[in-house]
């Protein structure tokens, strides 16, 4: 179900161009840009345009626009020129993976070799 009806995140702001931000890539389903708090050298957010609250919610009403979040993942990486040395894609799903922002985005990190999953 999408979460259209609830309180506007900070992401449908930086979409609209409200908010400024670093925009990496977009089209017409996506949109990728920078991290503002950077947790490797190439930190990069993908959300899909339309507002799921998490990956899960995503899969279940739209997976084709699943499907072109990782595709943008990966053209986000090939644009970084990391896409040859390896990246990683996360998705933080609700309190006890971090979840701050409830409009779903995918984390693409890489450009250094990273650390374990874990605390
Ligand atoms: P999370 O998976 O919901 O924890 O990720 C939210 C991310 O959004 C987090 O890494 C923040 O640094 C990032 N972010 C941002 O890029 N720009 C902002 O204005 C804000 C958060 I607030």
């Amino acid at each position: 179900m999408s979460d259209a009806g609830a309180a506007e995140t900070l992401f449908e702001r930086i979409i609209a161009g409200e908010i400024p931000a670093d925009v990496v890539y977009q089209d017409d389903a996506t949109f990728a840009f920078r991290d503002i708090n950077p947790q490797a050298r190439v930190h990069v957010l993908v959300v899909p345009r339309k507002r799921y609250r998490n990956v899960g919610e995503l899969a279940e009403a739209d997976p084709e626009l699943l499907s072109a979040v990782l595709l943008t993942a990966r053209k986000v990486a090939e644009i970084e020129g990391i896409s040859a040395s390896g990246y990683r894609v996360v998705f933080n799903t609700d309190a006890d993976a971090g979840q701050t922002v409830f409009h779903v985005h995918a984390h693409v990190l890489g450009g250094e070799q990273l650390g374990m999953f874990g605390k």
